[in-house]
């Protein structure tokens, strides 16, 4: 045998009953090395955890002893070595090795340590991220993410929805607001999509009557908070012949109920590393009126408005972070982390959104996790007169909107959909502080890098 990299296991994967004596490859990075003056450790980590080689100096040839115990921390190597179980040793074995593969040697000293208890600033993290990701607990943020999503499209699969995906460079806002990415697109000025919404929509006219995306929404918000990004990842979905926005949201909270389940039963593991647990939420989440969730918020008190002062929030307005803060608390107290809020007035609503005869009251909603909005959603306007009342209303060019209004005028069936964000569905599984750290690298109003 040979240090051939086809061969190598992983550490977790070296059964030490089944292959005591035998030999094996492992390769990863020098976490390390401990010289005792006879004996020498090396501890070599790989994703699955680490695996510790042993170097008894009279029994090895002092070369090949060297050749590991010499190298700088973080370097890269492939071991070729005998597996012997050993009760003391982690997981249950050593490696004695017999022949080492340096892969690339790492340059000294590290912009930043990664089993050092010394704290880095989350700044320095993201600079060095292929360092920080190195440490268990940080990649186990994406593994849960990795299952996170998994879970979500086999729900909407299993719902009968399948999988597109739609342009990223568009010629018009789809969101009706400024928060635009302008793009050179050849002689023509684009944009980077904020969301698939008019895409979506558009396909609900063609019989693919259900359908979600893992997008990419590019928003040029000049917000600098724990929750927000300028590039977002969403399951952004959609489907026809509903009859309400309710039929939307069943899919919805299955779907988000799939996601708790799934991340539940299939990240154990990465749970316990990172001191978390999952309670699978129950079905149906509490469906919360905009007007009730208005009244709930100042009956508490706790508001305050601009200048500082305890308030009322005025009917009309959206609920601001404190306000959704106040609610989540009041939400908890009665035993319930997700909730709807429905019923927002038309005004802070966006154009595409279905509204009542009253003329005031939509048919949207936004799922809130424990204070923060993970999701907003809507049965749409489709008939084509009113939504370009909506879009004149708005006070937007129907002109700028051919494309989309087109398949309006043809056979457009009722519809709705919402967009799920993942980055917060992430943080939310696992109460992270910061939707940055489930991001691997994340966009926000001043990084750009790396
Ligand atoms: P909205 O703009 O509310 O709706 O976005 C939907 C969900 O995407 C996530 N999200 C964000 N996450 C982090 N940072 C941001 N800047 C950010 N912006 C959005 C949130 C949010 O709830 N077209 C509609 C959806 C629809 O009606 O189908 C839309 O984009 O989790």
């Amino acid at each position: 045998m040979s240090v051939n990299l086809q061969e190598r296991k992983y550490a977790l994967d070296v059964d030490p009953k089944a292959m005591d004596g035998q030999d094996v490859v492992v390769a990863g990075w020098i976490q390390e090395t401990r010289d005792m003056g006879g004996i020498a450790f090396v501890i070599l980590r790989d994703r699955s955890g680490t695996l510790q080689v042993v170097l008894p100096k009279k029994k090895l040839d002092a070369a090949l002893v060297e050749s590991l115990t010499k190298l700088q921390r973080e370097s890269v190597v492939a071991i070729l070595g005998t597996v012997k179980a050993s009760e003391k040793a982690r997981n249950g074995y050593e490696v004695l090795p017999k022949e080492v593969r340096l892969l690339n040697e790492s340059a000294a000293p590290l912009p930043m340590g990664i089993v050092d208890k010394v704290d880095v600033d989350f700044d320095t993290r993201l600079d060095n991220r292929f360092l920080d990701l190195r440490k268990p607990e940080v990649q186990a943020i994406f593994r849960v993410r990795s299952a996170l999503v998994k879970a979500g499209i086999d729900s909407f699969t299993r719902q009968g929805f399948f999988q597109v995906h739609t342009p990223r460079i568009i010629g018009a806002s789809s969101e009706g607001g400024t928060d635009l990415f302008p793009v050179k697109y050849f002689e023509k000025d684009a944009f980077l999509a904020q969301s698939p919404q008019l895409y979506k929509q558009m396909l609900m006219a063609t019989g693919m009557d259900r359908q979600f995306e893992v997008a990419t929404y590019f928003r040029a918000e000049k917000h600098n908070s724990y929750r927000h990004l300028n590039e977002v990842t969403a399951f952004d979905v959609e489907m026809a012949f509903v009859e309400s926005e309710e039929d939307v949201m069943r899919v919805l909270e299955t779907a988000v109920r799939d996601v708790w389940q799934g991340v539940h039963d299939q990240c154990q593991a990465e749970l316990k590393l990172l001191g978390k647990e999952v309670k699978v939420p129950a079905l149906p989440f509490p469906r919360v009126t905009y007007d009730d969730a208005l009244r709930m918020v100042n009956a508490t008190k706790r508001w305050t408005n601009d200048k500082g002062e305890h308030a009322e929030i005025p009917h009309g307005e959206d609920l601001n972070a404190a306000a959704e803060k106040i609610l989540g608390d009041v939400m908890r107290e009665k035993g319930h982390e997700f909730y709807f809020i429905t019923k927002y007035p038309e005004q802070i609503r966006p154009f595409y959104t279905f509204i009542e005869e009253d003329g005031k009251v939509s048919r949207s909603f936004d799922l809130e996790h424990a204070g923060l909005e993970v999701t907003s959603g809507a049965q749409r306007q489709h008939n084509p007169q009113k939504l370009v009342e909506r879009i004149l209303h708005k006070g937007l060019d129907p002109d700028d909107f051919q494309d989309y209004l087109k398949p309006f005028q043809y056979g457009m069936p009722p519809h709705g959909g919402f967009g799920l964000g993942i980055d917060r569905l992430t943080m939310e599984v696992l109460g992270l502080a910061n939707v940055r750290e489930a991001v691997l690298f994340p966009r926000d109003r001043t990084r750009l890098a790396p």
